[in-house]
């Protein structure tokens, strides 16, 4: 693609589910918006040579390279992108915004606190040389979730006071489901807690502003032990007889504080048959309600209680107006968006504070902040769901 605005020429550590979702938003990010870096498809790095270079054709990359130590030290890389599991996370970005590459990497930022507060601190150094490091807690950026963060931010809700929220799957919910490196601690860090009560526990901080303070939590693990899958079943040619330990949460529920005085209820699940992706989250004010979910991504409800009880109820409205963040790039009202266009606005928010020498969000600082809300949940239903502050930590 020839362009008039200068490259940043891009490197993506791992190419499974994210990889291909983050490769479709940099194609695509420049194809849409007009940003003042065009993102070039540089590198691509795994471990599988073979699988390597046919995924790298496949979403559009120019080069490979087997070994992530080798993209650091590559001129033509100007930005790593790490899609990897969590337990990679802090190595490669730490190295990367040391050898001067801005950095984007997959939440949870982390899988320790430990490993998130090196992270900044490392961001936080290169952000001092003009390197920008960004977390991917990528639902911030659907529409819908902006407007709602928007009419809090007007006051249409005033004060708030209850929010309650839900991530819900159900793709382990059969017990012959196969293990993965996401029911993995070592890997993954957690189970439903890092993976889908991050990405609530995020939003929920990102639309009401405010910061969770204490929670009270409880995680359980349904299935202990299933199949390996053949992937990860090694030499023993065993696959499909061998079953190994499920060694992460299955679910998480937890009871949480705000810091402007709201309350709050989270639930991250795998085992919500019927829910495939169903993030919901609904929040009361003083002044109202707002509510979203997912499954219906281009609608947000809301409820404004100073209208007149004759007329109010919950309204459906369509977020897919020019008006609306994000949209004028799209497609004419009424067509809709999905979920990758989400991965899209990230790129675009990313390249834009890139170019503009500003602080890309969500930052690490912000993802430190979910992890330490993730670790206190795990704390808190370790010691039989004991109240746990944070701001004490
Ligand atoms: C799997 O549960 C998963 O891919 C998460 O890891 C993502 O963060 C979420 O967006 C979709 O579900």
């Amino acid at each position: 693609m020839t362009s008039s605005t200068p490259a940043l020429n891009v490197a993506m550590i791992g190419y499974a589910f994210m990889g291909a979702a983050h490769s479709q938003a940099w194609r695509t990010a420049p194809r849409f918006f007009d940003l003042p870096l065009t993102p070039v498809q540089q590198v691509l790095c795994g471990r599988s040579p073979d699988a390597l270079v046919q995924a790298a054709e496949k979403l559009g990359w120019a080069h490979t390279e087997t070994d992530w130590h080798a993209v650091l030290t590559r001129d033509d890389v100007d930005l790593v992108d790490i899609c990897t599991p969590g337990d990679t996370h802090a190595e490669i970005a730490i190295a990367a915004l040391e050898a001067g590459k801005h950095v984007l990497c997959e939440k949870p930022l982390a899988n320790t606190v430990a490993q998130a507060e090196a992270m900044v601190a490392a961001a936080e150094k290169a952000a001092a040389g003009g390197v920008r490091a960004m977390v991917g807690f990528t639902y911030r950026r659907v529409p819908a979730v902006q407007l709602a963060r928007q009419l809090i931010t007007e006051g249409r809700l005033g004060q708030i006071r209850q929010v309650r929220a839900q991530y819900l799957q159900d793709w382990i919910a059969d017990p012959e489901a196969p293990l993965s490196w996401r029911l993995d601690k070592e890997r993954a860090g957690s189970g439903a807690l890092g993976d889908l009560g991050a990405h609530i526990v995020d939003l929920v901080q990102f639309i009401t502003g405010e910061a969770i303070t204490g929670v009270v939590g409880l995680l359980e693990t349904f299935v202990k032990e299933r199949p390996v899958a053949t992937e990860f079943a090694g030499l023993s040619g065993r696959a499909g007889t061998e079953r190994g330990p499920v060694t992460v949460d299955d679910a998480a529920i937890f009871l949480a504080r705000l810091s402007g005085g709201a309350i709050g209820t989270f639930e991250a699940t795998r085992f919500a048959w019927g829910r495939k992706n169903a993030i919901r989250i609904e929040i009361n004010g003083s002044k109202g309600s707002l509510a979203f979910d997912f499954e219906d991504m281009n609608v947000l409800q809301f409820f404004d209680a100073e209208e007149g009880a004759r007329t109010a109820g919950y309204r459906r409205i369509l977020v897919t107006e020019p008006e609306h963040p994000f949209v004028a790039a799209w497609w004419p009202a009424g067509h809709g968006l999905g979920y990758e266009h989400a991965f899209t606005h990230q790129v675009v928010d990313l390249v834009n504070a890139i170019a503009g020498g500003t602080q890309p969000v969500p930052s690490f600082a912000d993802g430190l902040s979910v992890q330490r809300v993730l670790a206190a949940v795990e704390q808190s239903s370790r010691a039989g769901s004991q109240w746990h502050d944070i701001t004490k930590n």
